[in-house]
């Protein structure tokens, strides 16, 4: 079969090109090829929207031009869905023949509504294998009602076929197809002109479930993990085909479970002197329970980390039922600031339960998190993502204001809360630019202490980001308009009384994923 995977591009995903000059390779859609490519039976080519600055209608043409037997689109992000329809429907305006599935954490939550929208398939969950059985049943011209874990059809008859288990053994899915890519486009600007980044994932799940994240829910809460052996074997690929970085997946990069294996694992790369750079993520009491593992991976390579802060208020963490207290994430900063890592702290402005006291805590908290050593912090709009509790309890007390996905943006609100949204979205605005500022200063003031090459990355980073600012002042100035926006939306949403459960049985609202493994 002649098969196309196509990653969206969409505002938020594109505004990280533009703002951050970070674009990493499209894992998910490799891993997909590589399982594709293992049965010597499909040809594999990937079109990448963000990264070859792709319109839809350059797509449309492309799609009918090379007419492939199947189209797969990602839908990593809810923001995507609006583009990827489009696609779906203008080219089987065209070319009808072609079959376009879906996966991705929105499609795996939004399954049914994509068939109504023109989708064939829609794979939910981990699509290693499904792709490769959808492929494989196409071609020989079978009905899907044998592949688990789809749901396929046509608006007016849909299927959802038996649960599909999660993978248990990592090492046994295919290594990602990386030569489907070209490295030169997966750019890290940030740090210099010749760095590219490489994202590649050593594990699956998170043993927590917070409720406004749709981690657990996709893939599991059991922490999967692949071996030394065969994260080596990726990461010395890498290397080979020229990537400088490595953008790791994983949720947790440090986990409980595995904590003596990564100690392993870093040991090896230092020995065998590999020069990668990477960027993890991870929890910040994972930091503070670790540090002798932070300062071992900072020496095997690690020099950015991302954690998850979210607010700095204690009640607010508790009902995130994120199990975290700020003072944990402010020594965290801490521990990695001192081992010469760059920390990237994500918070969320404007959960249902919060109060402009609560917003003004955490933007506060900001401060303390600078002046422990944090480089960047980044505020995002509470946003609740299908598949979330946080979307299972708007969707059923009616406080979802809008069903266009394609402000599910993390920059707009798009739910009823305490707190009047633009003055949400006016906060989340001043927090970023704010702390960019203060962080810029404060690393001025702070240069020659910092160890290792923490300070030279910052200079090169200060260095895009100053070439980048009329972006960045584009973008503020287009701040009003979108707060307009946003209260002509929650107006209309109060004058057309919304409905007590908007996305009704279009959204598959059990978290089954969870429940497949426990059982
Ligand atoms: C790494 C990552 C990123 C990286 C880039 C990822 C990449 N390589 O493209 C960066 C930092 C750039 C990024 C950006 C964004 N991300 Co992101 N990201 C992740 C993260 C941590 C891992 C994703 C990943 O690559 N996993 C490994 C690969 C192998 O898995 P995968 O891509 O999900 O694919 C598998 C399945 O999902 C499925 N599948 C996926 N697509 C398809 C398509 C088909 C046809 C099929 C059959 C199957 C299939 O099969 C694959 C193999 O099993 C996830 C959280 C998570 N753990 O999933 C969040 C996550 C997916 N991101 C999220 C979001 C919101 C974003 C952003 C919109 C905003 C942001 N975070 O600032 C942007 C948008 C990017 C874009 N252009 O679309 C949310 C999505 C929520 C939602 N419903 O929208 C998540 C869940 C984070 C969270 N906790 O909320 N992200
Ligand atoms: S926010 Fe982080 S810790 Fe919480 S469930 Fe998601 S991935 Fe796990």
């Amino acid at each position: 079969m002649k098969v196309v995977l196509l990653r969206p591009s969409h505002r938020t995903g594109s505004l990280f090109l533009k703002k951050l000059g970070f674009l990493p390779v499209p894992i998910g859609l490799l891993q997909l090829a590589g399982e594709l490519l293992r049965s010597g039976t499909n040809t594999v080519s990937v079109i990448d929207m963000e990264a070859d600055s792709k319109t839809i209608d350059e797509v449309v043409a492309e799609l009918v031009k090379s007419s492939p037997d199947i189209v797969g689109i990602t839908l990593h992000a809810t923001a995507a869905h609006n583009t990827a329809v489009q696609i779906v429907k203008r080219t089987k305006n065209i070319a009808p023949g072609i079959k376009f599935v879906a996966g991705g954490h929105h499609a795996t939550f939004m399954a049914e509504e994509l068939i109504r929208c023109g989708f064939d398939i829609v794979v939910l969950g981990e699509g290693d294998q499904t792709i490769a059985e959808i492929a494989e049943t196409l071609g020989k011209g079978d009905g899907l009602g044998s592949v688990r874990g789809i749901v396929y059809g046509s608006p007016g008859e849909i299927t959802r076929t038996a649960k599909r288990g999660l993978i248990e053994n990592l090492d046994s899915i295919s290594i990602p197809a990386l030569d489907l890519v070209e490295p030169s486009k997966y750019r890290l600007e940030t740090f210099g002109s010749g760095e590219f980044v490489i994202c590649l994932e050593t594990s699956r799940g998170c043993p927590y479930a917070c409720e406004f994240c749709s981690v657990t829910p996709v893939w599991g809460n059991r922490w999967r993990c692949k071996s030394n052996k065969r994260i080596l074997e990726e990461l010395e690929l890498a290397e080979r085909l020229g990537y400088s970085w490595v953008f790791f997946t994983d949720d947790v990069f440090f986990a409980e479970p595995v904590i003596k294996e990564r100690r392993a694992l870093f040991e090896e790369i230092i020995r065998r002197r590999m020069k990668l750079r990477w960027i993890v993520q991870t929890r910040p009491d994972a930091v503070v329970r670790h540090p002798d593992v932070v300062e071992l991976a900072s020496r095997a390579g690690m020099r950015m980390a991302a954690i998850g802060v979210e607010s700095g208020s204690r009640e607010t963490l508790r009902k995130m039922r994120k199990g975290l207290r700020p003072s944990t994430s402010q020594k965290a900063v801490e521990i990695l600031d001192r081992n010469g890592v760059l920390t990237l702290c994500s918070m969320m402005l404007g959960a249902p339960y919060e109060t402009v006291r609560d917003i003004l805590k955490t933007i506060r908290f900001g401060s303390k998190l600078v002046n422990s050593g944090a480089d960047l912090i980044q505020f995002t709009v509470y946003t609740p993502f299908p598949g979330t509790a946080a979307f299972y309890e708007s969707s059923k007390n009616g406080s979802l204001v809008t069903k266009d996905w394609e402000r599910f943006d993390i920059l707009t609100p798009v739910m009823k809360t305490k707190v009047n949204p633009s003055v949400i979205q006016l906060l989340q605005s001043f927090g970023v630019y704010y702390f960019q500022v203060k962080s810029y200063i404060r690393f001025k003031m702070k240069k020659r202490n910092m160890k290792g090459e923490k300070a030279n990355l910052l200079e090169e980073a200060t260095g895009y980001v100053l070439g980048k600012m009329y972006v960045y002042l584009a973008d503020m100035l287009k701040l009003p308009a979108r707060m307009r926006e946003t209260s002509r939306l929650f107006a209309d949403s109060r004058r057309n009384k919304p409905e007590s459960e908007p996305f009704g049985s279009s959204s598959s609202t059990e978290n089954s994923l969870i429940y497949w493994i426990a059982k």
